[in-house]
């Protein structure tokens, strides 16, 4: 399905590394499209309600301090098949597992470091999203390369 979608979030390495550009590139040259975008410094409790699912892991606490140590880009995504492909197009969780030509892969070293959040499943996707935006701030908009890109 085209209209299916993923929640894709800069972390702060990211951000300080000047990797914002490089990342919407890659979901945007591909040919999906931006539904929603924004640049936020979230809360700790925010952040802990988007890894709920990690709360009784040892690493949680740190990842919630890095996730709330500086700004984060989350955006939303639309296309066929673009949660998967998301989790393609960022790599492994773990950078040193990563393919080359993936984000985590390209940019990262280590796993508390790598660079940028996509959703693992259509299902969480529609959490993360209604967790990062209001309805409102999620554009209907139908890009003029549409037919050059589905057939
Ligand atoms: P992903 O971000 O690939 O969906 P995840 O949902 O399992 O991975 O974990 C969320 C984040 O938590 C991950 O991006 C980085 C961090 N993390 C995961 N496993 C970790 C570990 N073993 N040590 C430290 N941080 C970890
Ligand atoms: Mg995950």
């Amino acid at each position: 399905m085209a209209d299916e979608r993923t929640f894709i979030m800069v972390k702060p390495d990211g951000v300080h590394r000047g990797l914002v550009g490089e990342i919407i590139k890659r979901f945007e040259q591909k040919g999906f499209k931006l539904v929603a975008l924004k640049f936020v410094h979230a809360s700790e409790d925010h952040l802990k309600k988007h890894y709920e699912a990690l709360s009784s892991k040892p690493f949680f606490g740190g990842l919630v301090k890095y996730m709330s140590s500086g700004p984060l880009v989350p955006m939303v995504w639309e296309g066929k098949n673009v949660v998967k492909t998301g989790r393609i197009i960022l790599g492994e969780t773990n950078p040193f597992d990563s393919k080359p030509g993936t984000i985590r892969g390209d940019f990262g070293i280590e796993v508390g470091r790598n660079i940028c959040h996509g959703s693992d499943s259509v299902e969480s996707a529609k959490i993360e999203v209604a967790l990062w935006f209001h309805d409102a701030e999620l554009l209907n908009w139908t890009p003029v390369a549409t037919p050059w890109i589905y057939e």
